[in-house]
């Protein structure tokens, strides 16, 4: 098996004062971190698309990167795919990774060849996942987005014959997921959305998003898929509105069509930008709902309005992003997949390693505020505080339904004015405690 880079060996972790590029300075994968290794909290995955396959085409050019893998023929190409994902994976040690069934394995004339040539490759990974047990599937999924049968979406494509075009493509990467041991399976809602309701039946294409979410849970269920199914959502792009728009529009989805207890979502950083939350509105959303799974880390530029995918650096959104994390009582099932690329200009094989580095030091270091920022406790305190008037009289009355609509009436016209209740936000000096935190690891 041939090495893929030759002049890059296993990345160490030698700490903040390193001025080696090749090197972590925060992420120390069996440092215990809040009661458990970096490696397990942080759960770390390789997204086979952008790494393994984009070469940094974007609409005004061709690419600048070599994602050859030094294979012409595309059957040759996605086995040479996996033994580079595998090192690249080893030398940064990931032990986890993402991926669309088309990321693995092209289309090819027909979907019998296509589906054939998909499952000589997920031998060929399940072969190589047997060699080295650390490696793990996080989650796999379909592009159902990219061939121009989806021009019109695919679940809420107009056309039954593409419905059933997905369905079968959905079994496929199901079954992919299955078989490399998969603890996620994740709908992204690329077309999933409209251009226009002057030729859109809203109503029908929702439903028929459901059917075929319900009808993927079912068979998987059948063929003993355990883990989480997830929904990604993203308000925009490629279409000009998606259903799937953001946490609170997904969980009321997944709740009116009976979903709630079979999916779960998965968060990406730049979706929240496009839906103009914060990534920790859109964590604390699924979180409070008991729908909090997965994250793909990356992160957006605010003055743009798409989706650029950078690996992610702002370790101030990583540290809030984290102490969702850990509220949540951690990953089960999920973990961290950089849905990330290198930016055009940033072209050469090393710096593969280097936007990886970066973004994995950045959640380390985001982990490591976020444990302190829960140690310290001030912010805790803070809001424990702010809200103890629910603890005891009439705000205890209130949460254990005792009180009716009478008593309130009652209560207030006893009491008089209530703005002396009232105690300040706060919202400077807690901004400045997070400093704080942060500037003193
Ligand atoms: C695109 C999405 C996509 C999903 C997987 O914006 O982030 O990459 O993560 O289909
Ligand atoms: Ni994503
Ligand atoms: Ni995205």
């Amino acid at each position: 098996m041939s090495e893929f880079f030759k002049n890059i060996g296993k990345i160490p972790y030698e700490g903040k004062g390193s001025d080696n590029p090749l090197a972590f300075k925060y992420y120390n994968p069996d440092e215990v971190i809040g009661g458990k290794t970096m490696r397990e909290q942080l759960k770390f995955a390789l997204s086979w698309w952008h790494t393994m396959g984009g070469d940094g085409t974007d609409m005004f050019g061709v690419g600048t990167a070599d994602k050859t893998w030094g294979q012409a023929d595309p059957a040759s190409r996605a086995i040479a795919k996996v033994d580079a994902a595998f090192e690249i994976m080893t030398k940064l040690s990931i032990d986890y990774f993402c991926f669309h069934d088309r990321d693995l394995s092209p289309e090819y004339g027909s979907l019998a060849e296509t589906n054939e040539q998909l499952d000589k490759v997920v031998d060929y990974i399940a072969g190589r996942m047997n060699e080295d047990a650390t490696k793990k599937l996080l989650w796999g999924t379909a592009k159902c987005f990219d061939h121009p049968r989806y021009m019109h979406g695919a679940g809420t494509s107009p056309s039954a014959d593409v419905f059933a075009y997905a369905a079968a493509q959905i079994k496929k990467a199901i079954e992919a997921t299955v078989k490399l041991g998969g603890s996620g399976y994740v709908f992204w809602g690329g077309r999933e959305g409209y251009e226009t309701l002057l030729n859109t039946d809203m109503g029908l294409e929702l439903d028929n998003m459901a059917r075929l979410m319900t009808l993927a849970k079912d068979y998987g269920r059948s063929i003993g898929f355990t883990g989480d199914f997830y929904v990604e959502p993203k308000p925009k792009e490629p279409t000009k509105h998606q259903y799937d728009f953001d946490s609170a529009t997904v969980i009321g989805f997944l709740n009116k069509y009976g979903l709630q207890n079979d999916f779960k979502l998965n968060i990406e950083a730049n979706h929240a930008t496009l839906a103009q939350h914060t990534f920790q509105h859109e964590l604390r959303v699924a979180r409070v709902n008991g729908m909090f799974a997965s994250i793909d880390a990356n992160q957006g530029d605010p003055l743009l309005g798409w989706d650029t995918d950078q690996f992610p650096t702002n370790v101030y959104d990583a540290a809030l992003c984290m102490y969702e994390v850990l509220k949540a009582g951690g990953f089960t099932n999920g973990g961290l997949n950089f849905d990330s690329k290198a930016r055009r200009g940033s072209y050469t094989p090393e710096d593969i390693f280097y936007s990886y580095i970066a973004g994995m030091d950045t959640f380390a270091l985001g982990l490591r505020i976020a444990d302190k920022l829960i140690a310290d406790g001030r912010l805790d305190k803070f809001v424990a505080d702010r809200y103890a008037s629910w603890n005891t009289g009439i705000g205890a009355d209130i949460i254990s339904g005792k009180a009716t609509l009478e008593d309130l009436e009652r209560y207030a016209l006893s009491k008089g004015e209530v703005t002396d209740s009232l105690t300040s936000g706060r919202q400077e000096q807690l901004e400045s405690i997070m400093n704080n935190i942060m500037f003193n690891l």
